[in-house]
């Protein structure tokens, strides 16, 4: 499929999309923006969108109180059933049922593991978000403002705002022509990526503040107990992006963050800053992940944890310089 305009045919009467679970910016995003553009365009077919209730920073997007989040489909089968962002069945969720009862079903996505779970399948490993692997999809001049804010919310999210490496030279004339469709860009990228809240700025602070250089410099480890979370106030997904900022430390090849999910069980995250195989050192304590971003799970006290990942990060430490 080159089109997206090959599939909502005047024969389909009826469509449905859905998203994974936990949907993040880029599945909210490119699910929402299908969803305006067939109720834009396509006059003639009733669409619904079945997503977990996205989060609350999401919300301003157009329509997004028309979300399916509680209530399974009912019996009826749609003509046709999409499913964005989704590597697998089981994380589609709510809809899941769509995938073998509707008529027509396609997939649009990018992970790289997916390997084709509908009729038709469009999946780009080598586009850094789905948005923008349904944006050339879509016939530009039909774009309107809403549906390009739902897109181009999707490409900041999986992109880091245009700055992991996955940002093409494409993925930036794409912004540019979503920014022509009257994106307010800088509120959308503050108000969805880069605002925190008063407690997770306050975590974040503390960690770096008590965060230790270890390996000459090449280093950088810190930790969150579940005292701590407490004290705080604090949920896992507050501790999002720790890691990543110490990792911006200079000299440093590898940042460790330990957080503690159950008592004495720790969640590890490793970043790299490039040259360093974090994979590697995620898969001696059963973990994996990428090369330069990879986690596990170890038990103990905080100083055994950090004593055991020490043998094998100075080993990979080693083997690059
Ligand atoms: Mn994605």
């Amino acid at each position: 499929m080159d089109r997206i305009s090959e599939i909502l045919t005047g024969d389909v009467k009826t469509m449905s999309i859905a998203g994974h679970i936990k949907p993040d910016g880029d599945c909210t995003g490119s699910c929402m923006a299908l969803y305006l553009y067939v109720k834009k365009n396509c006059p003639w077919i009733d669409v619904k969108v079945y997503l977990e209730t996205p989060k609350p920073e999401m919300m301003f997007l157009q329509d997004t109180s028309e979300i399916i989040s509680e209530n399974a489909p009912d019996t009826e089968a749609p003509d046709l059933f999409a499913v964005l962002d989704v590597s697998t069945r089981d994380r589609i969720g709510l809809a899941k049922k769509l995938l073998d009862a509707a008529k027509k079903t396609v997939c649009i996505d990018h992970h790289v593991s997916n390997g084709g779970l509908a009729q038709i399948n469009v999946i780009r490993p080598e586009i850094g978000s789905c948005s923008e692997v349904l944006y050339e999809l879509l016939d530009e001049e039909k774009i309107d403002e809403g549906i390009a804010e739902a897109l181009f919310t999707g490409i900041i999210h999986d992109t880091g705002v245009f700055q992991y490496t996955n940002t093409r030279p494409e993925t930036l004339r794409i912004g540019a022509a979503l920014m022509e469709k009257g994106v307010p860009a800088s509120t959308i990228i503050d108000e969805t990526f880069n605002k925190k809240t008063y407690k997770q700025n306050q975590i974040l602070g503390r960690t770096l503040l008590e965060s230790m250089l270890m390996l000459d410099g090449k280093c950088i480890v810190a930790s969150t107990t579940l005292r701590d979370m407490r004290f705080y106030d604090v949920t896992q997904q507050d501790l999002d992006g720790i890691v990543s900022q110490m990792r911006l430390t200079e000299g440093v090849e590898v940042a460790v963050y330990i957080y503690e999910t159950q008592p004495q069980i720790f969640k590890v995250s490793l970043r790299s800053s490039g040259k360093a195989d974090v994979c590697r050192i995620a898969s001696a304590f059963k973990g994996g992940g990428h090369v330069k971003a990879a986690g596990c799970t170890m038990q103990g006290n905080v100083h055994d944890v950090i004593n055991n990942l020490m043998g094998v990060i100075s080993e990979e430490i080693n083997k690059i310089s």
